[in-house]
This record gives structure tokens, C-alpha cells and sequence, in this order.
């Protein structure tokens, strides 16, 4: 039945090009506009009889909040959206993609049935037929039962997006895993600031990540907003560094690009893309340099004064002294006095911070030393020419830092280099020099993404069941080498079937063409989504998932309240949960036994925890109450009670036997790995040879009218407001390639191309190009932003690395 679901009628970017005025023609239900909103007039609560009000949320990976909103229905149609007024003034949610949501779930994109792909045709033609539930679990279920008798049961590999996470109910497709003993992808996006925070400074969830909470940025003097653009990508947030200019904040932005979160700083700092962690070396540089590091905290709260071995940089403990046996409990870290001596932090209450020692025939040094060491195998002129920051400005940046509160908003624009990890670890180290740590306004944060998790849905047991089988982890990085290069005696699986919910790798991983090639090689590749994604296009089967307020369910991260989604409207078309997905194909795959729960028996069952008990929480009472606050009244500060819940107890710039994030045979120098140092990104780098010939790093950012592949597409207002694609070029670029705003030009590399529309502008950097993140296939002139990216990733955090990508530009057109 081709045609269902495949055109992408009038939101296709070649076919606007062909006949403009198809935009405004795709709303399936006409209350379904936002002209609606206005019409009805008056108080909520006593509307019920013309209407029905629902409590429910958005649900988007947006860094934002999961904002909670009330939808109204009348006749079964949903047809307004409420913003629900939160008790801190300073959240205001709802954003235009959030009222964009009724035209989502009326969207003509919808995957309304179970489809198969039309035998003989290609992958990604669109001949698609339309099949019944029953036939798709047993198509699916036969097929994944053979492969697992022939290849054993890791042959099919599970892949959980971000498209939905917060949607508590989703994490139920995870038991399936589990108790098939499939294997699976964990998430490769983001992974680098996380790691290091979880290194640096053991990070407490749920209330913190990365470190604070935004809600803390009100208390710092200066905000460094470093490698991210909250005004477009976490607008929650922003409204706390609003708050904090008003308070009399200085915002200081360092990115490579004039970003709209710099135009409204107080500073602006251009830095050379990939250097980040040499620019946190250079001010940790200065700020010693100047003595205004801050002893004291160092000595405290941080593993400065630590003695480290210098043979194998492991602590020297008691035990090495024959004063404890080894790993007791008394085998306690050692530190010395000024003449050398050693003792507990406890029992020497003044440590030194620098030196190198001698004791009991052991070469030992502090842990400090180790990092002087570090920052001074660069010089200030190598630092400035390395990251193109003047070294008055890095010595004005370091000044301005250390003269808090101090607060670091960062993001994900340093993550997504092969190096990312350098950036996070030196800022890290670079907080615990300054002293800017442990204190409110102090700290790091990345946005809202705190999450009520202490009262809220505990679903481990239930989605990771004790007695499933063993996990098998297979990283993004090595699905292709294990498809086309798996050596015979590996003992990693042999990978045949995927199946995907809540992601699109299709569009969002990089080096899409290594993508479609593993697709093609799969003998089932199965995507469970709500609209006709990119990577549903190019799956065997395709499974209708309902909307987010189209079943019961819990929203469970990023906000102040623990959040009933209410049922909104009845599922549509054929559309079923995830919850109720996994239920089928548990069945089908003869594990009746392990999928006899309901989904209200799941939402009793993941509020039936010890945290939720002591607040009092209880399905019960959410279903009554329906949003409950949760967030502790004092905002909670990273370090604040002087211990942190690293391995040390202490914040840790240098961390002992450092280990990767996935063990995975990589090659791994634990000396290296253990203290700040930095080397160039893979790829897009100016010093690369690669550069002669590609001498644009190429880039994406977040847009408003996007978050991710979701939203835009399906609504025809936000299509309305962000119509197509473009890149930017820089002035200098363009001028050298006789580009023009409005010209089609080509970017393209070895891995791929995308032909596209230029926008020349003086806010993007010279030898830099970037398109809006988010835009799928049909929406390009030609070819794919994600076929010019790479794949490659770094030995630590096995992260994936949009940016860490070079290629040339010419003008087509
Ligand atoms: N509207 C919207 N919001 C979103 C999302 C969305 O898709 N749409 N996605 C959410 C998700 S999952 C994520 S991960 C976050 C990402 O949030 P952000 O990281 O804030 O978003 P980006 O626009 O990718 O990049 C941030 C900035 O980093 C800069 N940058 C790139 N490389 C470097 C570098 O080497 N050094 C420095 N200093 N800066 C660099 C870029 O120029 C860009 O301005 O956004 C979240 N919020
Ligand atoms: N070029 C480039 N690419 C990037 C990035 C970048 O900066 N540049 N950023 C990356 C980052 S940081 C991230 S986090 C990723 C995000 O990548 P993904 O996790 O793939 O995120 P989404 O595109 O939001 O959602 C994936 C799919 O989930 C579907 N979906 C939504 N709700 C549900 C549901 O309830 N059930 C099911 N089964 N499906 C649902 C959506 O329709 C969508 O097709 O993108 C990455 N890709
Ligand atoms: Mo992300």
C-alpha cells in the first residue's frame, strides 16, 4: 500500500521547492491549529462540562523541563493547550514546540498500522503493506526466533533513542531485552561531560548532573556560558541566567560561534573549535601563576594534597608503609608535612601541596605537583596560537573566573569532538584550582535536567529484572566493524536483526551511509515510532506507536514536579504504547510468564519504592493530585559538605587507575588518563593534513523549531516558521567562493555530500560551516547532513562526535 505513510505530502523540502503553498495544506483535524487557543475563554475548572481538561506534558529530549501543560478535549478531540502555571516563576514552560503538539498528533505523518515492507522492493522505496498486528509479532517473532537458535541470542540488537525517555512507560520495551538476553546499544550521545563529572565529582543523582543545578546559577557573580547556546537549547534554563544578570551577573560566552546566547552577554570570547581544554589549562596557568589559587580548598576538599607513587601513579597508602593491610579499612591515603612526614589528611591537618618526596625507599610526589607538572608542557604563546585566544584575554578570562561565585553553564558543544573529554576534565580541574566549587553559584551545570527521581518512578527491577540473562553491550562505535568485520573467534555477537523505539539513528547518528550499510545487511530491522521517521522509512517493519497523550503514563525527568500524563485522547489509528509493544512480542517470543503486567500495575509498581513512601507518594495520590512538587525547597549544592562521592571522597582532577566508560579492548594509557592534558580533536582541526583539501570543520546547532528530528517536520506551523535548511558560511568563506545568501552551494567530504541554501554571516567563524540540527533527508536539495560526519569516536567515553568533521564547500547553483 504505498503511499500511507511515505510521501511526506507537502513537508518535503523538494517537493516545496516544486509547488509552494502545499505547507499550509496538511492539518488532518481542523481544531488542531493554534488559532484555537485564543477562542476559548474562561476559568479551567468549571469548563468541564463543555470540555474536558487534561493534565499531561510534553515529552521531547530538549533539555528542557518536560514541561507540564493541560490539554482540552471535547467529542474525544483534543483541541487547546494550557501552559500549567509552575510554582518557580522562573519556569515558564510551554515553548512553541510544545504548542505545536496538537498538530503532531494530528499529523498526516502518522504511522497509523503495523507495515512491511513489499517484498522485492528496496529498502527505503516506500511500497510498503499494511499488515495486522498479529501478523507483524509473528513475522517478527519467527524471524528473531530463528536467527537466535542459528547466531544465539545476542544477535539481535535493542537500540533505545532519547526520543521519549522521560515517558516512563518506554523503559518497559528494556525487560524485553533483558529477557530475551539480546543485546544492546547503550546511548553514545552526550557521553563525555558526563563521564568527567562523574569522575571529577562523583555526581549525587538525581538532583544534580554534571554537577549543580541551574536554579543555582541565580547565586553565581559571573556565568561562563562554555560550549553551549541555552537561548536556543535549554530555554528553561535561561530564564535562571536572565534572572542572574538581573542580579547584577556578568555573562561571559566562549564558543567559536556568535551564538544568540552571546549576543546577550556581557562578553564574548571566540575560540578556536576543539581547544577547549588547552584554554582551561592556560587559565589554570594564570590563576597560579598570579598565586590566586585557592589553597585551602585545594588542601581540603580536592585530592591536591594527596602522595601519589611516581612509578605507578597509585596513592601511597598505609598499607605500602607496612602500617595497614591492603584495601582495609584503615588503609588509609596518605599526605605529608613540610619536612616530608606522612599521615592521614586526618592526622596532618596542613599538608603540603607541592614537592617530591622520598619516604620508606618510595618516590612519591603530591597530586598537585603531578598537575603543575601538566600545565607546564605548554607555554602561554602555545596556548594562544593553539586555541586562538589571546593570551591577555585568557589572563582577563582567568581573572574574571576566580573572582566569584563562578558558574559554568556548559553543554554538549565540547562533547561532540573526539577530544571532548580534554574540555570537560581540564574545567573541571580548572573549578577545583580556582576554588569555584562547593559553594552555591559555584559549579557546573548543563541545563534542567535534575530529576525528581528520589520520590519519583524506581522501574529498574521491573526493566532489569535479576533473574534475566547476562547483558551484552555492543558501543555504537563497533556496530560496523562487527557487521563487516567481525573476526571469527570474537567473542562479540554476531549482529543480525535491530530493532529501534524511541531513536532515529537514521538521522541522528553520524556517518549516516555507514548506516544505511548495516541496515542493508541486517535480515530484520524493525522501528517502533510514531510518524514516518527516517530510519522507519528504511526499516523491514514498521510498528504505530501512540502519541504521549494517548495512554497513561508518569513523566519522569527534568522538572520540579513528579508529573501524572494523563490519557488524553484514545490511541488513533492502530497505534499502540511501547509498553504494550513489548508486551506482544514478549508473548510472541514465549516469555508469557515475564509480560503479564498491566501498564497500571507498572505505574503502580514503579512509585512503590522506599524514597517515594518516606514523601508520602503513591500512584494513588498522583492519579488525584496529578502533578506533585518534588524538588527539595534548598537548592542542593554540588560539594557542599566537603565531601563528594568520588572514590576519594574528594573532588579529583587527578583520578587513580582512571578506566574507560566501556571497556572494550581499546587501547588505554592509564598514566595519561589520570590528570588534564590535551591533544588536538581527530579531525577538524586547522594543524590535520586533511585540511588542505577540506578546510571547513563542519558543524550542526540546535534550532528552536526542532528539538532533534522531532517536531518541525510534523507540524505544519513551526514548517511555517523554519520552512527549509540552510548553512552557514562565514563572510570570508563565502566571499572567497563567490557564495551569496540564497545560493545553493555543495559541502561535501569523502564520506558524503548535502546540497543545501547558504546564509553568509559575520556570525559564523572563518573556516567553519554549520546546518541547524534536526532535518531529515526529504528535507535536503540532495544527499544528508549526517553522510559528511564521522563515526570515529574516542577511546574514553566511546561519545559520538558530530562536530570533529572537515569538509569543502563550493557553490552549485
Ligand atoms: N531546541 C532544541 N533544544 C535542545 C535540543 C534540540 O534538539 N533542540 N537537544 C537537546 C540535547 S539532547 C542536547 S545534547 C543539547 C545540546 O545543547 P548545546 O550543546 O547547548 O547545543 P549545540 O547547539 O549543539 O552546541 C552548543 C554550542 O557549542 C558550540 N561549540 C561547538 N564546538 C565547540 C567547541 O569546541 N568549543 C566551544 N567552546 N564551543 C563549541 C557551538 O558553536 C554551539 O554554539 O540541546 C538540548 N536542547
Ligand atoms: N548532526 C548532528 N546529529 C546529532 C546531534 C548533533 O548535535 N548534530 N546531536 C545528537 C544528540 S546529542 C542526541 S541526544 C541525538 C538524539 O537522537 P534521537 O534519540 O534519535 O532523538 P529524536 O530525534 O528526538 O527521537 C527519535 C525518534 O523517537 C520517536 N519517538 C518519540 N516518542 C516516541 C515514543 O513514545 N515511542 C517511540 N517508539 N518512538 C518515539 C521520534 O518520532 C523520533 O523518530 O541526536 C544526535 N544527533
Ligand atoms: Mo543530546
Amino acid at each position: 500500500m504505498s503511499g500511507t505513510n511515505s510521501s511526506h505530502a507537502g513537508l518535503t523540502r523538494r517537493s516545496f521547492l516544486k509547488a509552494t503553498g502545499v505547507l499550509t495544506g496538511a492539518v488532518a483535524f481542523s481544531g488542531a491549529t493554534l488559532g484555537c487557543a485564543s477562542q476559548v475563554e474562561g476559568d479551567i475548572s468549571s469548563a468541564s462540562s463543555d470540555y474536558e481538561v487534561h493534565p499531561t506534558t510534553c515529552i521531547s529530549n530538549c533539555h528542557g523541563m518536560a514541561c507540564p501543560l493541560d490539554v482540552w478535549t471535547k467529542d474525544g478531540k483534543a483541541f487547546n493547550i494550557e501552559k500549567f502555571q509552575m510554582k518557580d516563576q522562573n519556569l515558564q514552560g510551554v515553548c512553541q514546540r510544545g504548542y505545536s503538539n496538537l498538530q503532531r498528533m494530528y499529523s498526516p505523518e502518522r504511522v497509523k498500522y503495523p507495515l512491511r515492507r513489499v517484498e522485492g522492493t528496496a529498502r527505503g522505496a516506500g511500497e510498503w503493506e499494511q499488515i495486522s498486528w498479529d501478523e507483524a509479532i509473528e513475522y517478527i517473532c519467527s524471524i528473531w526466533k530463528s536467527l537466535q537458535s542459528e547466531y544465539g541470542d545476542t544477535c539481535i540488537l535493542f537500540s533505545k533513542g532519547t526520543g521519549a525517555s522521560s515517558n516512563i512507560t518506554t523503559g518497559y520495551v528494556d525487560r524485553l531485552v533483558a529477557y530475551m538476553g539480546a543485546s544492546n546499544m547503550p546511548l553514545a550521545y552526550d557521553q563525555a561531560g558526563f563521564f568527567c563529572g562523574t569522575n571529577c565529582l562523583g555526581l549525587e543523582m538525581p538532583y544534580t548532573y554534571w554537577g549543580s543545578e541551574s536554579r543555582d546559577l541565580v547565586n553565581a557573580k559571573k556565568v561562563i556560558v562554555w560550549g553551549a547556546n541555552p537561548s536556543e537549547a535549554a530555554t528553561i534554563s535561561f530564564h535562571h541566567i536572565s534572572k542572574a544578570r538581573e542580579n547584577g551577573a556578568k555573562l561571559i560566552v566562549i564558543d567559536p560561534l556568535f551564538t544568540t546566547t552571546a549576543a546577550k552577554a556581557d562578553a564574548y570570547v571566540p575560540i578556536r573549535p576543539g581547544s577547549d581544554g588547552l584554554l582551561a589549562m592556560g587559565m589554570m596557568k594564570a590563576i597560579i601563576r598570579d598565586g590566586k589559587q585557592d589553597e585551602d580548598f585545594l588542601k581540603s576538599d580536592t585530592v591536591a594534597p594527596f602522595l601519589v607513587k611516581k612509578d605507578d601513579f597509585h596513592y601511597l597508602r598505609k598499607s605500602d608503609l607496612g602500617q595497614s593491610q591492603v584495601g582495609s579499612k584503615e588503609d588509609a591515603i596518605l599526605v605529608c608535612d613540610a619536612q616530608g612526614k606522612p599521615g592521614t589528611p586526618t592526622d596532618i591537618v596542613d599538608p603540603v601541596l607541592e614537592g617530591s618526596f622520598v619516604i620508606d625507599g618510595i618516590e612519591v610526589t603530591t597530586a598537585y605537583s603531578l598537575l603543575l607538572d601538566r600545565l607546564s608542557e605548554w607555554s602561554f604563546d602555545q596556548i594562544a596560537e593553539l586555541t586562538d585566544v589571546p593570551v591577555d584575554t585568557i589572563e582577563w578570562l582567568a581573572s574574571e573566573y576566580v573572582d566569584g561565585p563562578s558558574m559554568v553553564f556548559s553543554a554538549l558543544g565540547i562533547d561532540h569532538w573526539v577530544n571532548g573529554h580534554t574540555g570537560y576534565m581540564n574545567m573541571y580541574a580548572l573549578m577545583m584550582v580556582a576554588g569555584q566549587l562547593g559553594k552555591p553559584g559555584t559549579g557546573a551545570t548543563v541545563g534542567d535536567s535534575s530529576v525528581p527521581q528520589a520520590i519519583g518512578p524506581n522501574a529498574t527491577a521491573i526493566t532489569a529484572p535479576k533473574d534475566a540473562k547476562p547483558k551484552s553491550n555492543v558501543l555504537v562505535s563497533e556496530v560496523y566493524d562487527l557487521v563487516f568485520n567481525r573476526p571469527a573467534d570474537s567473542k562479540k555477537p554476531v549482529i543480525k536483526s535491530m530493532y529501534f523505539w524511541t531513536h532515529n539513528p537514521i538521522g541522528n547518528l553520524p556517518d549516516r551511509k555507514a548506516w544505511l550499510e548495516v541496515f542493508e545487511a541486517m535480515d530484520l530491522v524493525v522501528v517502533a515510532d510514531i510518524w514516518m521517521s527516517e530510519s522507519a522509512k528504511y526499516a523491514d517493519v514498521v510498528l504505530p506507536v501512540t502519541f504521549m497523550w494517548e495512554e497513561e503514563s508518569i513523566a519522569s525527568a527534568g522538572n520540579p514536579y513528579l508529573r501524572l500524563m494523563e490519557k488524553v485522547v484514545e490511541p488513533q489509528f492502530e497505534a499502540k504504547g511501547d509498553f504494550e509493544i513489548a508486551t506482544l512480542l514478549g508473548r510472541g517470543m514465549g516469555l508469557e510468564d515475564k509480560f503479564q503486567m498491566t501498564r497500571e500495575d507498572f505505574l503502580e509498581a514503579v512509585l512503590d519504592n522506599d524514597l517515594a513512601r518516606k514523601m508520602g507518594v503513591t500512584w494513588d495520590r498522583l492519579k488525584k493530585e496529578k502533578r506533585i512538587y518534588s524538588y527539595p525547597e534548598e537548592v542542593p549544592v554540588c560539594g557542599s559538605t566537603g565531601v563528594y562521592k568520588t572514590t576519594t571522597g574528594r573532588a579529583q582532577f587527578f583520578r587513580e587507575a582512571p578506566a574507560p566508560a566501556f571497556q572494550s579492548d581499546q587501547p588505554w594509557d592509564v598514566k595519561r588518563e589520570s590528570l588534564p592534558y590535551w591533544e588536538p580533536p581527530r579531525e577538524g582541526w586547522y594543524q590535520n593534513e586533511l585540511h588542505d583539501k577540506y578546510p571547513i570543520v563542519f558543524m550542526s546547532e540546535r534550532s528552536k523549531f526542532m528539538a532533534h528530528t522531532q517536531f518541525g517536520w510534523s507540524s505544519t506551523m513551526l514548517q511555517e516558521l523554519d520552512p527549509e535548511p540552510y548553512l552557514k558560511i562565514s563572510v570570508e568563506d563565502a566571499r572567497e567562493r563567490g557564495i551569496e545568501t540564497g545560493d545553493l552551494i555543495k559541502a561535501y567530504n569523502d564520506r558524503g555530500y548535502v546540497v543545501i541554501k547558504a546564509v553568509v554571516t559575520p556570525t559564523t567563524r572563518p573556516g567553519m560551516a554549520l546546518i541547524d540540527h534536526g532535518w531529515q533527508e526529504w528535507s535536503f536539495i540532495e544527499g544528508h547532513y549526517s553522510d559528511l560526519s564521522s563515526i570515529a569516536s574516542g577511546n574514553v567515553v566511546s561519545n559520538t562526535c558530530f562536530f570533529d568533521c572537515l569538509c569543502q564547500i563550493e557553490k552549485v547553483g
